[in-house]
């Protein structure tokens, strides 16, 4: 049988790496590609062992001739886009790029599908960000859009026009609402690699503090290697559909901090409130995290809870890593290449 041809926008992200690895596994073709800066960043590619399986294209989602020659130059069956300015704090000091690229990229895309392959399957990462300033216990896929940044407005569109090209063109287009998930793999960036990451920098001796911002801010956090399988699963439907994927629990920023200390053997207490507010560390009285107001953002999301019943039913899927099972993934990979 003919190899399947797969697109993954995106590829040395934390999720291209884990859906190429997917893909790979699955015995397709994997065509992955970057904006140029980002072409060193293959880390997680090589940490996977499939840097040398993956074709590389060079391709900015902001231009659409760039688009254009690739879906000339191969005939795709499946383009998953997740290539996006993915940093929420980053979207309000560059919220042009980010709606250019996490925004207009989508449809830029859309475009070159619309005309020169119509039948290909197109997955585009919607985020749990869109549902923002949040009404309801918990957020399905029916739940309103209510975007606190850039980064999420430009998340909305994204979404929306994925549904109107499904509608207006009869195109297999869709969008998988991904609540938060992390791995080893999570850009250092990103508050739970942050957390482990800087923690551990701690114990080793090589940071004295660690800085955060709003750490009452509370998330729905997944295992993003089991989230990849849906992306994959929602291509392979009969009617194109959008999911939200998630756990269903959710957790401050706090807790995290807490159950990671707990896993590290560290024997901690927190001191003062709010902007005040410290962890100190009880071996020797040393304060290891500190809150900072450069990490607050303009306006937060302070709250997120997903409902993937609907992934449960038709797609048969649901979340195998709780919060603990995923801090230990984490500090044991943190560890285990720590140098
Ligand atoms: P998020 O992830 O914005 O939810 O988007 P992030 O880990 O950056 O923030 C989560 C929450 O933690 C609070 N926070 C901090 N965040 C960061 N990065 N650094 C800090 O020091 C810090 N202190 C507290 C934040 O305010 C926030 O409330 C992620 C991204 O991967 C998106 O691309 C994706 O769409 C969504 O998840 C689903």
């Amino acid at each position: 049988m003919k190899k399947k041809i797969a697109l993954i926008t995106g590829v040395s992200g934390q999720d291209g790496a884990y859906l190429a690895q997917l893909l790979l596994k699955k015995k397709y073709k994997v065509i992955g590609t970057d904006r140029r800066s980002a072409r060193s960043n293959t880390w997680r590619l090589r940490r996977l062992g499939i840097e040398n399986k993956v074709i590389f294209e060079e391709m900015e989602i902001g231009e659409i001739y760039e688009i254009e020659r690739l879906f000339k130059k191969y005939k795709f069956d499946e383009v998953y886009n997740l290539a996006a300015q993915s940093f929420v704090q980053t979207s309000f000091s560059s919220p042009l790029n980010t709606s250019n690229i996490t925004g207009l990229g989508v449809l830029r895309i859309l475009e070159a599908i619309r005309n020169y392959n119509p039948k290909v399957r197109f997955y585009q990462a919607s985020s749990s960000e869109m549902f923002g300033e949040v009404y309801k216990k918990k957020q399905n896929e029916n739940t309103e859009f209510r975007p606190q940044s850039p980064y999420a407005v430009s998340k909305v569109f994204g979404h929306l026009i994925t549904k109107n090209y499904r509608k207006s063109y009869g195109l297999y287009s869709v969008s998988g609402i991904l609540f938060n998930h992390e791995s080893p793999l999570r850009g250092e960036e990103f508050v739970t690699r942050k957390i482990t990451l800087g923690l551990i920098k701690i114990l080793k001796g090589d940071l004295q503090l660690l800085e955060l911002g709003n750490i009452n801010a509370k998330r729905d956090w997944g295992y993003a290697k089991e989230y990849v399988e849906v992306m994959w699963k929602m291509l392979q439907q009969k009617k194109p559909e959008d999911f939200v994927v998630s756990t269903g629990q959710t957790y401050s920023i706090k807790h995290f901090i807490n159950e990671t200390v707990k896993y590290l053997n560290l024997k901690t207490k927190w001191i003062g409130k709010g902007i005040n507010e410290k962890l100190i560390n009880l071996e020797n009285n040393k304060v290891i995290i500190k809150i900072n107001s450069r990490f607050f953002r303009p306006a937060e999301v302070n709250f997120l809870k997903g409902d993937s019943k609907k992934a449960k039913k038709k797609l048969n899927w649901r979340p195998k890593t709780n919060l603990i099972k995923l801090i230990k993934i984490m500090v044991d990979e943190e560890l285990k290449y720590y140098q």
